[in-house]
């Protein structure tokens, strides 16, 4: 998959109101939050990709996890319908600058919840996660969608695995069959069938990574995962995420690449 553009939204001043499960709960600076969320801005602009920046909005405080209101494949952009009740409301604002994008635009629709963080893209297919945020309602539908674009689509359950939030909490696909899996992640058909890179239980957090293009954007201070990916000729770039981390964000949703 070649990405040429992608969305991120700011954090606003009251980022560490937003949603965690972080325990205690140690607040993120927000000063740090926003010089990492350049690097980051930064390193999508370096794999070449075009980078719409939206202004924060402080009626809601997730909202720089911008991946979670939108499925974008390249023959259609599915608006979600988030499942924490406190995010519903941030897809309105995204969907506007996804449509100035991509003209087929549909919409997960009550009583179907789903989150994009739930959602793995690998080529031609789509690995959807049953969690917390995504239920079978919401899941169904896009599934439904995804097959009048031609896609094809699966169920990864990951109900019982309260240390994945989301599904990409767990799992990264990096393109050419070889996927990113955090150790004790359920087992599939997909995985079966390609080359899987097992991250150590030390290391959960950076099998939330991301390939752009010739690159594989990951969480800083991961360095055996960094070593493996290194050892297979990737172009790694770290990047520091520990303020986005105490709110649960992983890598990937800081953005929506497409
Ligand atoms: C939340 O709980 O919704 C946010 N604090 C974190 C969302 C992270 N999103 C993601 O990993 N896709």
């Amino acid at each position: 998959m070649r990405f040429t553009k992608a969305i991120v939204r700011l954090p606003g001043e009251n980022f560490s109101q937003g949603l965690t499960m972080s325990e205690p709960r140690c607040g993120p600076d927000f000063r740090k939050a926003l010089e990492q969320h350049a690097a980051y801005r930064r390193a999508l602009e370096a794999c070449g990709v075009d980078v719409t920046v939206m202004p924060a909005d402080d009626g809601y405080p997730d909202g720089t996890f911008v991946e979670d209101t939108f499925v974008i494949a390249e023959r259609v952009a599915i608006a979600t319908r988030p499942g924490a009740k406190t995010r519903m409301g941030e897809v309105e604002s995204v969907a506007k600058a996804v449509q100035e994008l991509r003209p087929h635009l549909e919409r997960i629709k009550a009583p179907g919840t789903l989150d994009g963080g739930d959602i793995c893209q690998v080529d031609d297919h789509f690995l959807i996660g049953l969690s917390a945020r995504t239920n079978e309602a919401g899941a169904a539908q896009l599934a439904a969608i995804l097959a009048r674009y031609q896609y094809t689509s699966s169920t990864i359950d990951i109900r019982h695995h309260p240390s994945l939030l989301h599904l990409k909490s767990g799992i990264a696909y990096l393109g050419e069959q070889r996927f990113l899996i955090a150790s004790g992640f359920p087992p599939t058909d997909r995985l079966a069938h390609g080359d899987v890179i097992e991250v150590a239980p030390g290391e959960m957090y950076a099998a939330n990574a991301v390939r752009v293009n010739t690159k594989v954007l990951i969480a800083s201070g991961f360095p055996e995962l960094a070593g493996t990916l290194a050892k297979l000729r990737y172009r790694v770039h770290s990047l520091d995420m520990s303020e986005f981390a105490k709110m649960d964000g992983g890598l990937s949703c800081l953005s929506l690449r497409f």
